[in-house]
């Protein structure tokens, strides 16, 4: 007899989805997290959700304050050379929409339903190590300051992110790390004033911009900036000269601003680890895969590779092992395809420091060209709001 089923390390979107949906299948898990509950709902991360992740925590029972307060977009604008707007309405094109709603609502809902079904889920677990990950014996020792303790199971999920350990317990001869380094972050605010209706992203020749919301009364907007910028650098000021200097005229005049509540910057990079198992070690979201926020794909590949996973261990204490075996394959084939993705957004939106006159040109032709094509818009489409899961 082990201690539980499935030890899932990190309580971040992924691992609690994955706690939220075993236990629906009566799949006894624990979810150890080294920070603070209130720590981890304190991020300000993703907005935009793809159709197959609305429809994933409406089929998990998660989906009720989604559908009264999120907002639904049908379409992604995007501007170019301060006059030109894009708009791909994936409603028209798929009969499919995306919806506005923060990742740290999403975040909350999860832990609020988690302490409705008495889920076990340990805070500020220090020096997570995982054991025996080839063996049919795996366990997981942790520290919650009353000294170490040794949680035995049977299957091991890695939902600790990017800055995880569950990565790394994957032998360096097994694993192959993809890295692509972007040479620019974003620079981000929130502000308690009414947002764009739209969801707009903009090329400028002074670098990206992205108007989105968390609801009605606050907004989300960010700014390409130079990575060796800090925080400091920018006053609110600062920001909302360069975010209205590069939108178009008929949008910046529409953008209320005010003071910012939040704000933030972060790097830019992909990667990718591969296999995403490892014997009884299965990895899942950030810890396996990262992309720039251009495509909107971070947290919606994370409720993918759940998606997959909590399948494969159902069938699998059901007497069907072949999902587990096909888990990696299955869901790096979606990961490949958003990290592609996100790479192209980011490539046709941004201004690279060795960017010559002929590249803006030349992004201003694409995006002339995506605004002249039914077919690149609808490709663009199949791929913003998401596509079917396989
Ligand atoms: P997370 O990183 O959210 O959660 C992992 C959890 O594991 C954390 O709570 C962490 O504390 C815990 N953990 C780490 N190490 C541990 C250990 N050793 N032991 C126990 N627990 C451990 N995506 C978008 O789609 N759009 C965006 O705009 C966007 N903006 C982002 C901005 C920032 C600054 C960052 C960092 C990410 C952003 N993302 C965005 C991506 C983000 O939303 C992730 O895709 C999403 O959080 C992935 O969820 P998880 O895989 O659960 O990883
Ligand atoms: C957000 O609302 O935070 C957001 C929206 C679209 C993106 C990235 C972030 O591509």
């Amino acid at each position: 007899m082990t201690d539980t089923r499935v030890a899932i390390i990190g309580a971040g979107p992924a691992g609690m989805l994955l706690s939220h949906l075993l236990d629906r299948a009566g799949i006894d898990n624990v979810v150890l997290e080294q920070q603070s509950r209130s720590y981890v709902l304190g991020r300000i991360r993703a907005g935009v959700l793809e159709s197959g992740t609305v429809e994933t925590l409406r089929e998990a029972g998660l989906g009720n304050r989604m559908d009264a307060e999120g907002h639904v977009h049908d379409t992604i604008n995007i501007a170019w050379r301060g006059e030109d707007v894009l708009s791909v309405n994936t409603f028209e094109l798929l009969g499919k929409t995306m919806m506005a709603y923060g990742q740290t609502r999403i975040q909350e809902d999860l832990y609020t339903a988690a302490d409705e079904r008495g889920a076990r889920v340990v805070f500020q677990a220090q020096d997570v190590q995982l054991h025996d990950i080839a063996s049919d014996h795996p366990s997981v020792t942790f520290d919650t300051g009353a000294g170490s303790e040794r949680l035995s199971c049977e299957f091991i999920a890695g939902c600790d992110g990017f800055h995880g350990v569950s990565r790394t317990h994957i032998p360096d001869h097994v694993r192959t790390d993809y890295d692509k380094v972007y040479p620019f972050g974003w620079l981000g605010i929130l502000s308690e004033t009414p947002p764009l209706p739209i969801l707009l992203y903009a090329n400028h020749e002074r670098g990206f911009a992205l108007c989105s919301m968390r609801n009605p009364m606050l907004s989300r907007y960010y700014v390409q900036a130079p990575l060796t910028d800090r925080i400091e650098d920018w006053s609110d000021d600062r920001f909302w000269d360069e975010l209205l200097t590069r939108l178009p005229e008929s949008q910046s005049s529409r953008i209320v601003t005010g003071p910012s509540i939040e704000k933030s910057l972060a790097p830019l990079r992909s990667h990718v680890s591969e296999p995403m198992r490892w014997g009884n070690l299965f990895l899942a979201g950030d810890a396996a895969h990262i992309v720039p926020p251009t495509g909107a794909k971070g947290l919606n590949l994370a409720v993918a590779d759940v998606r997959y996973l909590s399948q494969a261990l159902i069938a699998h204490y059901a007497g069907d092992g072949t999902g587990l075996e096909d888990y990696s394959a299955t869901a790096l084939r979606r990961v490949w395809g958003a990290v592609r993705f996100s790479w192209w957004m980011t490539t046709l939106l941004h201004r690279f420091p060795d960017q010559t006159a002929f590249d803006q040109r030349a992004q201003e032709q694409e995006l002339s060209y995506v605004a002249s094509s039914a077919h690149a818009q609808a490709a663009l489409a199949e791929q913003y709001v998401g596509l079917p899961y396989s």
